[in-house]
């Protein structure tokens, strides 16, 4: 069993409810681990992430350990990359085990081709891919992480992440964007289903070339994906286990 989840955006909020957000995706996620395979991080884990060559930001250290300990255990945990969290250096994968993709990734499990993202790139208009390109771009990152100080550094970039960087979450037509563009992947690609974040409102569709799923976010909802032998689920922890709220066979 595979388990997808995305868009915690862990730091948003206020210390006692990101608190209790991470202690909820604790549980949800031990319910899980007798039976997990791989667990996939579909992007925005943190609402703003730098981490510098000798420096990690604070925080939500017990979900973390969680992924060290399954990683030590051989459960493999990936990690994608997000728009609000694109800045990892090596910290995930040197310290907790955790394999990071910067970008989209093309794999198999239970027999089924997948392609997976967390969705930025999909749903970035062409006047807005510049600004993507650019916060992703080598140059202008080390730039920022050399020329200011790490708290001034972060402190702005969750400034710039919570008040102007949301326009996609904003954005009522993002869902149907990602949508249609998960549909033209399913047909153009050799792929049965394509797994989503970023668009923040949960989907579960199935065409003839295949399925499209959209985990929607953990930090609103807690919902989030689980491909098993059944097919593809689209499912919610409600605080105590996880309820299915759509499926579909893949
Ligand atoms: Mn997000």
């Amino acid at each position: 069993m595979v388990l997808f989840v995305s868009d915690m955006h862990f730091g948003r909020g206020a210390r006692s409810a990101e608190r209790k957000k991470e202690a909820a995706l604790i549980e949800c996620l031990k319910a899980h681990a007798a039976d997990i395979d791989h667990l996939y991080l579909l992007g925005d884990v943190f609402d703003g992430y730098i981490e510098y060559r000798h420096l990690v930001p604070k925080g939500f250290v017990r979900f973390q350990g969680l992924l060290a300990r399954w990683t030590d255990r051989g459960i493999p945990v990936t990690y994608l990359l997000g728009n609000h969290d694109p800045w990892h250096q090596d910290h995930f994968s040197k310290e907790l085990g955790v394999t990071l993709i910067p970008d989209a990734l093309e794999t198999t499990h239970l027999g089924h081709r997948l392609y997976l993202a967390h969705g930025d790139g999909l749903a970035a208009d062409p006047p807005r891919s510049w600004l993507r390109a650019l916060l992703r771009h080598p140059v202008p990152v080390g730039l920022y992480r050399s020329l200011l100080p790490a708290d001034v550094g972060l402190g702005l970039a969750r400034w710039v992440s919570q008040r102007l960087h949301d326009r996609d979450e904003e954005d009522p037509t993002t869902p149907a964007r990602l949508r249609a563009q998960a549909h033209r992947l399913l047909r153009q690609k050799a792929v049965d289903g394509v797994i989503l974040g970023h668009g923040h409102v949960p989907a579960l569709d199935r065409g003839p070339e295949g399925g499209y799923l959209n985990t929607g976010t953990w930090y609103e909802r807690q919902t989030f994906a689980r491909l098993d032998g059944e097919g593809l689920h689209l499912q919610r922890w409600n605080g105590a286990r996880a309820q299915d709220i759509e499926s579909v066979p893949l």
